[in-house]
């Protein structure tokens, strides 16, 4: 099952917004900011050293980078392949 790591006022709004469009099955995880730095939360940062976002995860596979993980939601809703 695809998890789409959601970190708040970031582009990871775009791998919710293609699942939403193709019927993609997926969990959504919403990571809070820190209210001081803004900064992703220490959870975030263990799936991605610098907290950007957006971040996918799918079984073993951690996924970061909006292009690449359209393409993989794609591919896997699609092909059944990432
Ligand atoms: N090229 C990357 C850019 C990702 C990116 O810059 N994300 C920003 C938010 S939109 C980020 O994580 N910045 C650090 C932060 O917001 O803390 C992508 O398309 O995924």
């Amino acid at each position: 099952m695809l998890t789409v790591h959601h970190l708040g006022k970031s582009q990871s709004e775009r791998i919710v917004w293609l699942c939403e469009e193709l019927a993609i099955p997926y969990e959504l995880k919403c990571h809070t900011r820190d209210s001081v730095t803004m900064l992703a939360p220490p959870d975030y940062k263990a799936l991605h050293p610098i907290g950007a976002a957006p971040v996918i995860t799918d079984g073993d596979l951690v996924l970061a980078e909006s292009g690449a993980s359209n393409t993989s939601s794609r591919n896997t809703a699609t092909a059944g392949w990432r």
